[in-house]
């Protein structure tokens, strides 16, 4: 053969090979998997020697150095980022936010993105912006931490659904640590499993859900709820706001055991009624104030707080107690930090007054701190204010309290314990009528969103409204943004609201699929329950109207929760006549008629340090995962009820759950862990602890 010969030879080979490559790859997984990131491998360089759809991006007052290294994981290059000091700030190298960079991607489909990465630090995230169609560019969520390593390593991580309006996105790893980061050979493919055959038989329930009211009574007044780390349900009345009971010095708790639909009376200490709680990292519950006096008959004194507090263990269903706090609480709110220190502020004092200490309880001494060990702003924050930690550890105010006029001001704030500063936020509209409304910090607590539902005034009494309002925490100056009108419902005889009538003593549930389920309430002081119960989707920011209602009513001191099993119970009801509604109502969400559930066949540990990633597997195809904290929640106040979004990291039906670095974003404690599959059907929850 001649040299000519032979190199046509090879050619038809090499073409035949091709074919034969070519016809055993079907074109619909070829498809699937392309690459979607313009030059991955960063080998493709522009006229100043950086790489074609890259940019230096970050900001902050490092010592950095910043460009390409070679060898690469493959081919020549690698980008390097180097901090030498970092205190402030990131650096990364991301995509090109324009439209011949950046990847193009469809609404409700999921991408796993993938890099190969070196790093000395683990200060290190995996950060998504997106582009909203209306909005341009906006920050979307951090996915994951890389470990530190010394040799060449892959990290892959699954998006969550793309939100409506995006078209594009683009990504890459920040470093914010003193160290080195090398990245090479990204990779972006859609992964978005095929939506099931929908097949649900249950008629209404597909879309509404469903409401049962229990064949049996709660024992005791269901004034305070707290779900406990091992399934159950703490009921707390105290008194039960029934001054007989008070003179009588009959105080009252149960907890409900779901599993048997039984309770067990635990022994209380004092007058819980109208105290604060919240679950600290151990699982325990601490309780702070309560009643110390109803007012007295003769005009000379309103209702007092207590200043004593306790502890109940759900291990053995029993009170302890702990140091006094230095002022009385009565409506005291309590906020979990990150660390797992816990925020108590506002209540009336052991005088009637108005309690303006700020009280810091110190887990790790498991006390409260006397008043000049904690910083005190000598604020009166009203009763039950709602008070949310943000990412960045300060407090969110949000106007959301009990009993009459908003605070003064805009009623609207950001605390700083910390600097001892307090400054207003605009935006929140009527707000002298936002007694009882409800707050929540919006599903994923990473986009730091919350929602304030309703509201009436028990002074005033007008009707009840059907405002909301949103508000953005991670903007430098965050401001209220008006949302959409709550639906209206019906009254007592099926009397429909009209169009001005809304709600207070609303009760707002984070769903494991996402959504707030929005409950229960009243048009006025302890009278005319209104029969109304939506959906409100944070991705979307419309409600659904229409779901089930709950055939009891539920005002005055009632309050919905989430179950473990992925329910929503409703305890509670207390009208103006004195009466209390010992009827329990379990709603059983749409999602629970759409399919199968997901089994969570093992998880690796349930200790979940933060910055890690944490190994379960399951029986199918998921679609996200997410760590729910448990609710402790009365008087339409939970400000500790928080849903933390997990990237996954997907290798078949082995998930790695990508948990947050930042404790502000997952305060220490337990958590209930579900994860929903793709037809939107959540498990049931597993434990895990967090920090
Ligand atoms: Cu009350």
């Amino acid at each position: 053969m001649s040299r000519t010969d032979r190199k046509r030879l090879a050619q038809a080979l090499i073409l035949a090979l091709i074919a034969v490559l070519a016809a055993a790859v079907p074109t619909g997984a070829a498809q699937a998997s392309a690459n979607l990131v313009a030059n991955p491998g960063l080998e493709g360089l522009d006229s100043t020697g950086f790489p074609v759809c890259w940019e230096r991006s970050g900001w902050g007052d490092q010592s950095f150095t910043f460009g390409l290294t070679s060898p690469g994981h493959t081919g020549a290059e690698a980008m390097q980022i180097t901090l030498a000091t970092s205190p402030n700030g990131d650096r990364k190298a991301m995509m090109l936010e324009n439209p011949s960079c950046a990847p193009n991607v469809t609404p409700g489909h999921q991408y796993d993105l993938s890099a190969w990465y070196k790093t000395t630090t683990a200060n290190t995230v995996m950060t998504m912006f997106r582009h909203d169609v209306a909005q341009g560019w906006v920050y979307w969520t951090d996915l994951a931490t890389l470990p530190v390593t010394s040799a060449w390593a892959q990290k892959t991580v699954r998006t969550p659904q793309v939100p409506p309006n995006t078209d594009q996105i683009v990504w890459g790893v920040t470093i914010y640590g003193v160290g080195t980061l090398q990245t090479d050979d990204y990779a972006m493919n859609d992964v978005t499993a095929p939506a099931p055959d929908a097949s649900c038989s249950a008629g209404d329930a597909c879309t509404k859900g469903v409401w049962q009211v229990l064949p049996f009574n709660s024992p005791v007044r269901g004034i305070h709820t707290v779900v406990l780390k091992n399934g159950n349900v703490l009921l707390v009345a105290g008194s039960g706001n029934d001054p007989n009971a008070f003179a009588a010095g009959t105080f009252t708790t149960a907890v409900y055991q779901p599993a048997t639909g039984t309770f067990i009376n635990v022994p209380t200490p004092a007058d819980l009624f109208c105290s604060g709680h919240v679950q600290l990292p151990d699982g325990r519950v601490l309780i702070m104030g309560g009643n110390k006096a109803y007012p007295a008959a003769d005009g000379s004194h309103g209702y007092e707080g207590l200043k004593s507090s306790y502890i109940f263990d759900p291990a053995t269903n029993s009170y302890s107690r702990v140091n006094d706090m230095s002022a009385g609480a009565w409506y005291p709110s309590a906020t979990a930090l990150g660390n797992g220190d816990v925020l108590s502020l506002g209540g009336l004092g052991e005088d009637s007054s108005g309690t303006v200490a700020t009280q810091y309880f110190k887990t790790s001494q498991t006390r409260w701190l006397g008043l000049n060990e904690a910083n005190q702003s000598w604020s009166f924050w009203g009763l039950y204010p709602s008070m949310i930690l943000m990412q960045d550890g300060r407090l969110f105010y949000t106007g959301s309290h009990v009993f009459g006029n908003g605070l003064s001001g805009t009623g609207s704030s950001i605390y700083n314990y910390t600097a001892n500063t307090i400054t207003p936020v605009a935006g929140l509209q009527n707000k002298d009528q936002r007694d009882q409304s409800m707050s929540v910090l919006l599903p994923p607590a990473q986009d730091q969103k919350v929602i304030t539902l309703g509201g009436g005034n028990i002074e005033s009494n007008p009707d009840a409204n059907r405002l909301t309002d949103l508000i953005d925490l991670k903007q430098a100056t965050p401001a209220y943004t008006a949302g959409p009108l709550l639906p209206t419902g019906t009254l007592t005889g099926g009397v429909a609201e009209t169009t001005t009538q809304g709600k207070m003593y609303v009760s707002a549930v984070l769903l494991p699929d996402g959504k707030v389920f929005e409950t229960g309430g009243g048009l006025h002081n302890r009278a005319d329950p209104v029969y109304e119960a939506s959906m409100y989707n944070p991705a979307t920011n419309t409600f659904t109207a229409g779901m089930a209602t709950d055939p009891v009513p539920r005002t005055y001191h009632s309050s919905a929760f989430l179950l473990p099993d992925g329910r929503v119970m409703a305890v509670g009801n207390n009208p103006g006549d004195g009466s209390f509604d010992m009827r329990l109502s379990i709603y059983s969400p749409p999602y629970l008629f759409q399919g199968a559930r997901p089994q969570v066949l093992s998880v690796a540990s349930n200790q979940w340090a933060y910055g890690s990633t944490n190994t379960i597997t399951v029986d199918g195809s998921i679609l996200k995962a997410e760590l729910i904290r448990p609710e402790a929640v009365t008087h339409s106040s939970d400000p500790n009820q928080r849903y933390v979004d997990l990237p996954m990291s997907v290798n078949g039906n082995t998930i790695g759950l990508n948990l947050t670095s930042n404790p502000n974003i997952a305060p220490t404690g337990w958590y209930m862990l579900f994860v929903v599959g793709t037809d939107g059907v959540p498990s049931v929850a597993q434990w895990v602890h967090v920090g």
